[in-house]
Parts: C-alpha cells; sequence; structure tokens
C-alpha cells in the first residue's frame, strides 16, 4: 500500500446525485487523501429511487462495485420532497444516459450504515452530506453515540451571506430544515461549506476546455454534466458553474483550500421569509435582555459556544486546477 493508502481518511458521502454530487464522488474516489467507505443517499435533487441509480450508475462507471451503496430516508422528516430537475436536468444528471449499473444496491438502511460503520472505525470517520440532511438527522436521532465517534462532518449546505433557493434559504437545508437544526445541535462541530462560497468557486469553459482535453469514461461523463451544468447557469447569468458538493470533498482532501472560522449556527425552521436559513452568529454572543417592569433592558450577554466552522473563502483556482487534475483522462 501507498504512503496515501495508508494515512487515507475514511469517509462516507451522504448524497442526493445530482450533478455537482456525481462531480463530487469521482473526485473522491480518484483522491488517494480519501477512502469511500460508503455512499449513502437521501432525497433532495430528485427523489430517493432515482438518486440511488444515480449513485449506483456512477460507482459502476468507476469500477467501483465494491463501495456499498445504501438508501436512506424516502422523503424530508417533516415537509414535502422538493426536487431539482431545473438545475439538474430530468434524471439528475443532465440527461446523460449512464449504461446500466453492474453495481447492486447494499440492503442496509443508510442511516444505520452510518451508524454501523462509524462504530466499526471510531474517531477515524469523516461524513460528508452533500444533499439535505435527513440521513444524517436520522443516524444521529437513533444513536447519539456516534456524536463523539466520528472524526468530523464537513457538510455542503447553508450561508451566511443569501440563498440561492430565495433571499434567504440555501437548497440543502432547505430541502429539510427540521433534520438540519438536528444536525448542527447534535454536539458536534459542524464544518459549513455554505453555497455563497461555492458561488465564488465556479468551473468556466476555460476548465472545462482543459477536461475535455484527454478522454476518458469519467472525465467525458463530468465534462458533458459540467457543459450541461454551465449552459444551465449561464442562461441565469452566471460566468461559470457553482462547486458546492466538491468543495466540500476537496476541503476534506485539502483543508488548506478554505478559510474556516468558529461561529454558533441556529437553523430557522420557522419565518415568514427565512425558513431554511442557517443563522450565524459571529460575535459569540447574545444580549440578555431582562424585562424590567414594562421594558427590557441589556443585561450583559449570554455566551455562546461555537457548533460550526463555517467557510469563509476559497482558493477557486487551486481547487479546480485540483478537481480537473483528478478526473482529466480518468
Ligand atoms: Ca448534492
Amino acid at each position: 500500500m501507498s504512503t496515501a493508502a495508508q494515512t487515507a481518511r475514511r469517509v462516507i458521502i451522504d448524497t442526493d446525485p445530482g450533478i455537482d454530487d456525481a462531480m463530487a464522488i469521482l473526485l473522491a474516489l480518484n483522491s488517494p487523501e480519501l477512502r469511500v467507505e460508503a455512499l449513502t443517499v437521501v432525497p433532495g435533487n430528485v427523489e430517493a429511487w432515482q438518486g440511488l441509480e444515480n449513485a449506483l450508475k456512477i460507482t459502476s462507471l468507476a469500477g467501483r462495485c465494491d463501495l456499498p451503496v445504501a438508501g436512506g430516508a424516502q422523503h424530508p422528516l417533516n415537509q414535502k420532497l422538493i426536487t431539482a430537475q431545473y438545475w439538474h436536468g430530468k434524471n439528475g444528471l443532465a440527461n446523460v444516459e449512464l449504461p446500466a449499473s453492474k453495481c447492486k444496491a447494499d440492503s442496509r438502511f443508510g442511516p444505520d450504515l452510518i451508524i454501523e460503520l462509524v462504530h466499526k472505525y471510531p474517531h477515524e470517520i469523516t461524513l460528508i452530506p452533500v444533499g439535505p440532511l435527513t440521513n444524517i438527522a436520522l443516524a444521529v436521532s437513533k444513536d447519539p453515540s456516534i456524536v463523539s465517534l466520528v472524526k468530523d462532518i464537513v457538510i455542503m449546505g447553508g450561508s451566511i451571506s443569501g440563498g440561492n433557493v430565495d433571499g434567504a434559504a440555501e437548497a440543502n437545508i432547505y430541502g429539510d430544515p427540521e433534520a438540519a437544526a438536528i444536525v448542527f445541535n447534535a454536539g458536534w462541530t459542524v464544518t459549513m461549506i455554505g453555497s455563497d462560497i461555492g458561488e465564488r468557486t465556479i468551473i468556466t469553459r476555460k476548465y472545462l476546455a482543459d477536461l475535455q482535453s484527454l478522454h476518458g469514461p469519467e472525465s467525458d461523463f463530468i465534462a458533458k454534466l459540467a457543459d450541461w451544468y454551465l449552459t444551465r447557469s449561464e442562461k441565469s447569468g452566471y460566468q461559470g458553474a457553482a462547486m458546492y458538493d466538491p468543495l466540500a470533498v476537496a476541503t476534506v482532501i485539502d483543508p488548506s483550500l478554505v478559510t474556516l472560522k468558529e461561529m454558533h449556527v441556529d437553523v430557522e425552521t420557522k419565518g415568514e421569509f427565512t425558513r431554511g436559513e442557517t443563522v450565524a452568529n459571529r460575535m459569540g454572543s447574545d444580549e440578555n435582555n431582562v424585562l424590567h417592569g414594562d421594558h427590557y433592558e441589556i443585561d450583559g450577554v449570554i455566551e455562546l459556544k461555537p457548533n460550526a466552522r463555517v467557510c469563509l473563502a476559497s482558493d477557486a483556482d487551486r481547487f479546480l486546477k485540483l478537481f480537473i487534475s483528478r478526473i482529466k483522462g480518468k
């Protein structure tokens, strides 16, 4: 075994594939720094059955039928599913028809598989949820002991400067705010790679041309996805396509690609305009308002314990070069 393989980080990717999910999965499978232990599938960009089919086709394309791929939740905890074919194509993968999968789904329930693997490799597993947080919330609700047994949890989700669904909310959090609230309040420190940073970490035609310069089954597939995704993004007035999920995976490969800051983050589950917003406290405290007769008076502050490491910036060019180099020619 190479040194990289010996020190590789064990990760589980919880995914709703999805164009950028496919990019994230193939980035992970082609990176020696990571050892992917399982893919668990959550409904989000597409329905649960379609997501599982997509995940199996991607692992089959990568020749990795050894990798457990398990379905999980069939719908969000407390609301109807919101799918995103508008951004990802009818099948969730830019309408690219991959060959039928040679891989079979693992029979275990995704959240149970997460629990099982975290206990099998205590303090070694990094969870990388890149869809709504339904499966993670189910796992942590069923077995809270996993909180202190994971090495890290790095999510793609949230934003501290406006959403991509509406003015406030990012899609993965908006897709299941109650699940997100459970995950942020579970007692671990969530590394939050938000949509606001993903939108400043974009693949452009220049990087696509580089990716297209060497052919292989995986790089040709990713190039088709990127082309479709770029066209969709350009139609919406963007300069390029946001690399949301791959940036979360890249953060685990090389943490120096991002700048993180500890903050306390709450998830808005009500709110007339703000359901699904990740509300970050940048001061580390709330004012303590105490009732004095007919009014409140500020009586000092209440300290807040950070529950998140929020991504504030990425080295976009270095990330894209890493991404292209890992996929190109594969
Ligand atoms: Ca996703």
